[in-house]
């Protein structure tokens, strides 16, 4: 079965590994770019064409690890911990199971991932996981997880998204203030935020608890922002890695870490307990914003 819809779904098969979908929107000239692996969105381009999502130069889009950039799924373990980084989901090939548009509908794809012998060696609970990119002039993006098994099990997610930016010390995420946060950088120490715009100097990587479900990350060079709305995913990451982090990184280039900032819609810190046959839903809302006084605003 074909899911290519001419003008607005195109699918290309990849040598290495599952294929690219390419979403386009016609009435707000947007388009969006996913690969099957990991159901990764790569490229997120308003109708200039500019990408607001950062995808590494060196990132692996061959199947054989993560992709570094876009926005990479993380499933059922965030971070560190029995299961390899971040889960299974993200360096796994996700299946197409549904494509969809209309005049005043968004251009809409969904991918699924089930539990099977190897994932079940690496993580013993059936599961089956959806993840519904939906383009128009917002980018919205729900990962539902259902417990497809006969016992409880519990777990974690995030939706790890790599915003580009032109200067890294130009950027300002707001409005965290009075949350509080995990320093992962001081020992896990919880922390509670000072500022409502949060600047980034030197290696930052925050789990911000509980956080306000609106965030806005601005690029004071270009004086546009976007706005994530969340909801499902109760707590924030900001992450960036600076200059020794990145230089450790084969994916990344010595001056990347400039030029994007990870602002993170995620249940990290209470994982999800899902009864049999339950399922949760975890979505996050993008849109891009003006921020440029217009004449007359002066
Ligand atoms: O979300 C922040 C973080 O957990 C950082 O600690 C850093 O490890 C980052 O994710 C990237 O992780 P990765 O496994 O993709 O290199």
């Amino acid at each position: 079965m074909t899911y290519e819809i001419p003008g607005a779904i195109e699918i290309t098969p990849l040598f290495d590994s599952g294929a690219k979908i390419n979403l386009f929107h016609a009435a707000s000239g947007t388009s969006v770019e996913i690969y099957t692996f990991g159901a990764t969105v790569t490229a997120w381009r308003a109708r200039t064409g500019e990408n607001s999502l950062f995808l590494s130069e060196k990132a692996d889009l061959s199947g054989a690890q993560a992709i570094r950039g876009g926005i990479p799924i993380i499933f059922p373990q965030f971070g560190n911990g029995p299961l390899p980084a971040h889960g299974l989901a993200r360096n796994r090939d996700w299946e197409l199971v549904l494509s969809e548009m209309g005049p005043h509908l968004p251009t809409t794809v969904t991918l699924k991932l089930e539990s099977n012998r190897k994932t079940l060696a690496i993580w013993p609970h059936k599961f089956l996981a959806e993840y519904t990119i939906s383009l128009d002039e917002t980018l919205r993006t729900e990962l539902r997880i259902t417990n497809t098994g006969d016992t409880d099990f519990s777990f974690q997610a995030a939706l790890h998204s790599y915003f580009s930016i032109a200067d890294i010390e130009r950027v300002a995420i707001s409005d965290l203030s009075t949350v509080t946060y995990i320093d992962k950088l001081a020992a896990l120490e919880h922390k509670t935020e000072n500022n409502s715009e949060l600047r980034i100097s030197s290696e930052t990587d925050r789990v911000y608890l509980n956080s306000p479900n609106t965030i806005l990350v601005r690029d004071e060079t270009s004086g546009t922002g976007i706005a994530m709305e969340k909801s499902g995913f109760a707590d924030a990451v900001v992450w960036n890695p600076w200059i020794e982090k990145s230089a450790g990184m084969k994916d990344l280039s010595a001056d990347d870490f400039k030029k994007f900032v990870c602002v993170e819609a995620g249940q990290i810190d209470t994982p999800v307990t899902l009864a049999p046959g339950l399922n949760w839903i975890g979505i996050q809302e993008l849109q891009r914003i003006d921020l440029q006084p217009r004449w007359g605003e002066i």
